[in-house]
């Protein structure tokens, strides 16, 4: 962990930068296996596997036998704890359904909004060293909420062909209509433009590599939206006299566990508190299994002792994490301060952990200083909203001239007469 006293604030714009890394090399090949699936179908995704995967896959698609045989191999207490989180973040996401209101603006003039959901949506659930099967919640319970009709699950599966079976019984639970054994560009590929077995769908979400990351923005160009620019994961951890450092140490290694390029920042009003977690972080590092990355993610980490709660604040705000932990006292006092951060967890016994699996709140959130501008996945994600106008002859009365008088100032004397040629039928009767 990078250490240092007072930073002058000239200098935080650079301790705010993550690490850039520049993937425009990688579009070529990644467009070259866009035309493959095009042009290939069904048949692309089998041969991509067998190349980087060393898979090979008569079926493409999991199997209902697959399904029940992998509800059986998890075992009940995970069950429980999945329908438990399943559970609390459809609580928390219900809650967030916009009730249409009608809004007249003028006598006569009603408009009104009403989400609709998105008909077919795309779930890409990375393979690699974590099976993450807290993110198929994430995505699939608001999806269910907003009532997404195809819920359609790309993720790669292991070297013998098979889904990890806590992945499977999530998308069973969220009732996914189909699962792809597919991932990597090709994935996206598939669900951006259809495959004879995987359905094109309207928008693509979910955190991946660099080549899905680096597919889905193409695909975005494409004209098939997709949920946010993903990077590496990162906690930002505010921590006062107060703060207990084994926790914080804990919560910073929760992040840097997930990847050699996962951010994590301590900032501490007290230099003693960062000594002391520095203690707690190589004794609990120890004995991670996952130690290998949370190093890695530790030694491009920074500790900053700054001198108050407001600077802090402030630094936070500059950086705009993905998370961010408040232990201080007195947190309630300082949360209108809060104007950048993905998710905010506040006091001694909210870990990230909690926000991650089970708590209620989304988990996939904007990083890399994208919480400036961006918000994480919530039901919103998976409706676009439509406005409806009613206006009555009466209405038109009211709001025709203003509607004509803007019409001509811009020159757009077809505009103007869609009104005057309605209110001289009004006028007349
Ligand atoms: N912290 C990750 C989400 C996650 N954590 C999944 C555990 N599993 C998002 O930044
Ligand atoms: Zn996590």
């Amino acid at each position: 962990m990078r250490k240092l006293i007072n930073p002058p604030q000239e200098t935080w714009q650079d301790l705010v930068k993550r690490p850039t890394k520049n993937l425009e090399e990688l579009e070529p090949g990644i467009l070259e296996t866009f035309r493959l699936v095009q042009e290939q179908g069904d048949e692309a995704l089998r041969q991509l596997a067998q190349k980087h995967d060393s898979v090979t896959l008569d079926n493409l698609v999991a199997t209902t036998v697959e399904i029940s045989q992998a509800e059986a191999q998890v075992p009940v207490e995970l069950k429980e704890a999945i329908l438990q989180a399943y559970s609390n973040i459809q609580l928390f996401h219900t809650q967030q359904a916009e009730p249409v209101k009608k809004v007249e603006t003028m006598a006569g003039v009603t408009c009104w909004r009403k989400s609709v959901a998105i008909e077919k949506v795309g779930l890409y659930i990375p393979g690699g060293t974590a099976p993450l099967f807290s993110t198929l919640l994430m995505l699939g319970v608001p999806a269910r909420i907003a009532g997404c009709k195809e819920l359609v699950l790309c993720t790669p599966p292991s070297k013998d062909g098979n889904i990890h079976p806590a992945i499977l019984y999530t998308a069973s639970l969220l009732g996914v209509t189909r699962v792809v054994k597919a991932g990597g560009a090709q994935a996206v590929a598939a669900l951006a433009f259809g495959t004879e077995s995987v359905p094109a769908v309207h928008k693509i979400f979910g955190p991946g590599n660099q080549y899905v990351t680096v597919a889905k923005q193409l695909v975005s160009k494409a004209g098939v939206a997709i949920d946010l620019p993903a990077g590496p994961s990162e906690v930002l951890v505010i921590a006062d006299a107060s703060a207990n450092p084994a926790f914080v140490a804990a919560d910073l290694l929760s992040q840097a566990e997930h990847g050699a390029d996962s951010q994590v920042v301590l900032l501490t009003s007290s230099a003693e508190v960062l000594e002391k977690v520095e203690q707690e972080l190589q004794a609990q590092l120890e004995v991670l299994p996952r130690k290998e990355f949370a190093a890695k993610a530790l030694s491009n980490s920074l500790g900053v002792v700054l001198g108050s709660v407001d600077e802090m604040l402030a630094f936070s705000n500059q950086y705009a994490p993905e998370h961010l932990i408040l232990s201080i006292q007195n947190f309630e006092e300082v949360l209108d301060q809060i104007t950048n951060a993905g998710s905010v967890f506040l006091g001694n016994y909210s870990p990230e952990s909690a926000g991650d699996y089970a708590s209620g709140t989304n988990h996939t959130l904007p990083t890399n200083g994208y919480a400036r501008a961006y918000s994480g996945v919530s039901l919103d994600s998976f409706v676009k909203k439509i406005t409806f106008q009613h206006i009555t002859p009466e209405g038109l009365q009211h709001i025709g001239k203003t509607i004509e008088t803007m019409a001509a100032a811009e020159g757009l004397e077809a505009h103007k007469n869609a009104v005057s040629i309605r209110l001289k039928e009004v006028n007349r009767v």
